[in-house]
């Protein structure tokens, strides 16, 4: 029997954070031998909101890099840069028409991002899950390993394959989300009632995967605590440290019962470094095989190269079928 897929994409937007890999990255290696995996650097959805084209530029390749650098080996995964692979944005076009404004305008992330960049509302913006599901629909995805916050986008998703496939006949396999149990909605470290996030104005809310370790583990020292003294895992009562129970069990790879029970009688302070050396200690050989991939861009290119090859020989064979299917000539 073949390997099921998966698929997933992070935006080349900024300099990705603990958020981002305990959400997601972390995992993509370890699914990369019992599934064909498929990763994608997803730069046109960062067009939604400005960008410096020199950064962004360099950006894609630290993305890149920092793919590799957490263990995806371009040899038995497919890493590649979405502009690079035409498919997407012409499915998107096509899905457009099988999407409606009503389900567009019920997204959380249009709304907040509407509200950030009042002054940028395009129509990108609003039609971002279409791309994203043209990403996902494109590789006849099984499973797409994201976190919470895009679990709404992945629904549409859903929505619209099942749609075109009762329109066509079975065109798409309909996508199931892989959220994790641990680390699926890492919060901001000042401000632990929102999602950590790499296009924050404020860097103290953030941990970068590139920061230095004294950086990160001064950050630790900063974040925002409650009244009280107790480390103990309570959302609602104790938002900041029970953020930092979530990175510490997702960090270390245990439940937050037992992160709970090696801080019980700690005090903060104490606390607060244990988890900024954990994470420090995470992301050290990680930070050495970026700087040493990084260095090297004529290698990176060779894998972009490559890579947007065996992603559009397999993304044809589904657009095909949809030109087909909707009545153009193929
Ligand atoms: P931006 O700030 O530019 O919107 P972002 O930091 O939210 O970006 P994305 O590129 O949109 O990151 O997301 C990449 C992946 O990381 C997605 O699967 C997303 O669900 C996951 N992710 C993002 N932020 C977090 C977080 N705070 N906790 C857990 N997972 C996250
Ligand atoms: N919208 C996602 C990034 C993304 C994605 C995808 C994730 C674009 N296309 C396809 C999974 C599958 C985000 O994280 N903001």
């Amino acid at each position: 029997m073949s390997k099921k897929r998966i698929f997933s994409g992070i935006q080349p937007s900024g300099n990705l954070t603990i958020g981002n890999y305990l959400g997601a990255l972390k995992r993509f290696p370890e699914l990369q031998d019992e599934y064909e995996c498929i990763y994608c650097v997803v730069d046109l959805h960062t067009l939604t909101v400005r960008q410096d084209p020199v950064a962004l530029r360099e950006r894609s390749y630290a993305l890149l890099a920092l793919y590799m650098a957490c263990g995806l080996d371009p040899e038995k995964t497919t890493l590649f840069l979405q502009s690079h692979v035409s498919g997407h944005a012409e499915l998107a076009w096509i899905l457009n028409c099988y999407t409606y404004m009503g389900e567009l305008s019920r997204m959380t992330q249009f709304k907040d991002k509407s509200q950030k960049h009042a002054d940028n509302i395009n129509a990108g913006l609003f039609t971002y899950p279409v791309l994203m599901a043209a990403d996902i629909l494109l590789y006849q995805t099984d499973v797409v390993p994201i976190g919470q916050d895009q679990k709404q986008h992945l629904e549409i998703a859903r929505d619209i394959a099942i749609r075109f496939n009762k329109l066509y006949g079975d065109t798409f396999v309909v996508p199931e989300a892989y959220i994790a149990k641990q680390g699926a909605k890492i919060m901001s470290l000042q401000e632990p009632d929102k999602k950590m996030s790499k296009s924050d104005t404020n860097v103290n809310n953030f941990v970068l995967l590139i920061e230095e370790r004294d950086a990160i583990i001064k950050k630790f020292k900063r974040a925002v605590t409650d009244s009280g003294s107790e480390v103990r895992f309570d959302p609602d009562e104790k938002p900041g440290i029970s953020n930092l129970l979530s990175i510490y069990a997702a960090t270390r790879g245990i439940t937050i019962d037992e992160a709970q029970a090696e801080f019980a009688g700690s005090r903060y302070g104490d606390f607060k470094i244990a988890v900024g050396t954990a994470v420090a200690d995470m992301l050290a050989p990680i930070q050495a095989r970026y700087k040493e991939i990084l260095a090297d861009k004529s290698y990176l290119d060779r894998v972009l190269h490559a890579n947007a090859e065996r992603a559009s020989a397999i993304a044809e064979v589904t657009y095909r079928d949809v030109r087909r299917k909707v009545g153009f000539i193929v």
